[in-house]
């Protein structure tokens, strides 16, 4: 079992890394903390619980994080993610109660709770929450196995030509999480474009046949149309889930080792994730870029996690 924190901003594709974090068998979900990016934080956290309703997620400290970047004005997607920050499911009130303690301390507390090299923390978000915890313990940064976050790209931006929205919207702490020294693993925009959701997979998880797979099904049809009127993709690229994957089976996808700085101070390029790919990486070097997605396997695992899932009881 790989033990995670998923760090996140739901957001439609972490609402279905969450579903896949607490479907698959391989995953030990440890804690779920929240960071402003897609939506505000009252609203990505009130999402976090709804999909943790939906898919009958009990017993699992979920916290809320920063509501502002480290350095810069709040920046969110609601082109993308709409005004809920997870338009298209109607969405249930939330079960149970958030922990009282900020991301921060749940994160250090988590990890320091547990055996030194076991916990993988997954960020989906912005990495404010993540870059606060290594400055306020920073033993963590050698108590984690590793960070394997969805941001960034080697040869590709979204928010601009050359950055990605995670990554750019909070570069400082980006800059902290990626020079830190632990072993960080960018998936990025090169994978995640990769992971589209195409007729085929729409028609896939439908087959599934329960609550939480509709719920996945509509995430997936608001997620494409939007993607579709501001970003011109025939089908969504899921972003998040691939992430997880990573950690379930890093077969599935294929990750090069290469050094890995943050742009903070660009004209045009701030947010840049700039990756060295000149000579082969030093044996040492911590940063590792993720650049080739099995699809095939990638929504095969989705698809078991939500039949794993089943139908969950309604809790009143
Ligand atoms: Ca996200």
């Amino acid at each position: 079992m790989e033990k995670i924190i998923l760090d996140c901003d739901p957001g439609h594709d972490d609402a279905i890394a969450l579903l896949l974090a607490h479907g698959n068998p391989d995953i030990d979900l440890l804690a779920v903390t929240t960071v402003a990016g897609n939506q505000t934080l009252e609203k990505v956290t009130r999402n976090a619980l709804a999909v943790a309703t939906v898919a009958g997620i009990a017993g699992i400290p979920f916290a809320a994080g920063a509501d502002r970047p480290l350095v810069r004005p709040v920046e969110i997607a609601p082109d993308i993610h709409g005004e809920s920050g997870l338009d298209g499911p109607v969405l249930p009130d939330a079960s149970f109660a958030l922990d009282q303690r900020h991301a921060v301390d749940l994160i250090i507390d988590t990890v320091m709770a547990h055996e030194p090299g076991t916990v993988t923390i997954v960020p989906t978000g912005a990495l404010t929450n993540i870059a606060l915890a290594v400055r306020r313990e920073p033993r963590i940064v050698e108590r984690v196995k590793q960070v394997v976050l969805m941001g960034g790209g080697v040869h590709v931006g979204n928010w601009s030509p050359v950055a990605e929205f995670n990554i750019v919207i909070d570069p400082e702490a980006a800059d902290i999480v990626f020079s830190a020294g632990w072993k960080v693993v960018m998936v990025g925009l090169d994978l995640t474009h990769q992971a589209l959701a195409t007729p085929e997979v729409a028609e896939r998880i439908a087959a599934v046949g329960t609550g939480p797979a509709r719920f996945v099904g509509e995430l997936l049809e608001f997620f494409g149309r939007t993607y579709a009127d501001v970003q011109g993709f025939d089908s969504p690229p899921v972003h998040d889930p691939c992430a997880v994957a990573y950690v379930i089976d890093p077969t599935i996808v294929r990750a090069e080792r290469m050094p890995i700085a943050i742009e903070t101070q660009g004209r045009l390029t701030t947010g840049m994730t700039v990756a060295d790919r000149r000579t082969p990486a030093p044996e040492d070097c911590p940063t590792w870029a993720a650049l080739e997605l099995d699809h095939e396997r990638f929504w095969g695992l989705v698809v078991d996690a939500l039949e794993r899932i089943g139908e969950p009881e309604v809790r009143a």
